[in-house]
């Protein structure tokens, strides 16, 4: 089997320090988080950023900061910045983090609307997936596609069918905001990409472990972290995205599934090497 690419989705845009104090904000704690992921194993940081009191930005500013931070302690990590951003940001809000230097070489790509629960609703109407989708392409930056449910699957095709998406794709397969976490959706979901493609999942909160198992026996790659979950087990919250990682790591070790390094990532997902 192909060997796995972690990802880590270590701060996201809505998790607080109040659920988990070790969720961070300041640029040294977003630092910290990343170091403490790559360490462990993670190949792939998928980052949001925020100001020091916790409020989510996509401010070119602070991404670059986060980076050049990152960067110094994580030298070859994958650094995907999240163009979702969070629920309520105007499109061009979200773009800002990918006017970062050097220019991306992966970053997200959100493909269709999501209910995120109560009246909160993470709005990607066509035009703005097209419009991400030409940016994205034109600037050389590799969408990981975002997908929540089915229908997402099959938005991105018609991005494709367009002739706005590089091949192979990358998809990553958001379990338990809108589509069920179940194993039967993720088999379902994962037969319905193209030959060829690539995909990460990741289950949301008490939903990580189960689909993480069952992704890395499948031969997907897997996405942990406080962006979608907190705890390390049922009661207790993980101390670190290193933690989650390790924790990946041990369940790839039982299974038999060797972790590839940032390079090994970058021959996978079709990335350039690093300059
Ligand atoms: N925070 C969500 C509204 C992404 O990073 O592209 C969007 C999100 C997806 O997290
Ligand atoms: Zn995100």
């Amino acid at each position: 089997m192909e060997k796995l690419i972690i990802s880590a989705c270590i701060s996201g845009a809505e998790v607080t320090k109040e659920q988990n104090p070790a969720v961070p904000y300041t640029v040294e704690e977003i630092a910290r988080e990343a170091k403490s992921a790559y360490d462990a194993g993670a190949s792939v940081i998928h980052l949001h950023v925020r100001w020091d009191d916790g409020t989510p930005t996509q401010s070119t500013e602070r991404f670059q900061e986060c980076y050049d931070a990152i960067r110094k302690v994580c030298p070859d990590v994958i650094i995907q910045p999240s163009t979702g951003g969070a629920v309520g940001m105007t499109d061009l809000e979200r773009l800002e983090s990918t006017n970062i230097v050097p220019t991306p070489e992966f970053a997200t790509l959100d493909c269709g609307t999501v209910n995120f629960g109560g009246d909160e609703i993470f709005i990607n109407t066509d035009n703005t997936i097209m419009n991400f989708a030409k940016i994205m392409q034109e600037r050389g930056i590799k969408p990981e596609l975002e997908v929540f449910d089915k229908g997402m699957v099959d938005i991105a095709l018609k991005v494709d069918k367009k002739g706005l998406l590089e091949h192979p794709m990358h998809f990553d397969f958001v379990l338990g905001v809108q589509m069920a976490a179940t194993i039967r959706d993720l088999v379902f979901i994962s037969n319905s990409i193209p030959a060829g493609s690539t995909w990460t999942a990741t289950g949301i909160g008490r939903n990580a472990w189960h689909i993480a198992a069952a992704t890395i026996s499948m031969g997907g790659h897997v996405r942990v972290g406080f962006e979608d979950n907190l705890y390390l087990e049922k009661g207790r919250l993980a101390k670190s995205n290193g933690e989650m990682v390790e924790k990946a790591v041990k369940i790839a070790e039982l299974l038999g599934r060797e972790i590839a390094t940032p390079t090994e990532a970058r021959e996978i997902l079709g990335l350039k090497p690093l300059a």
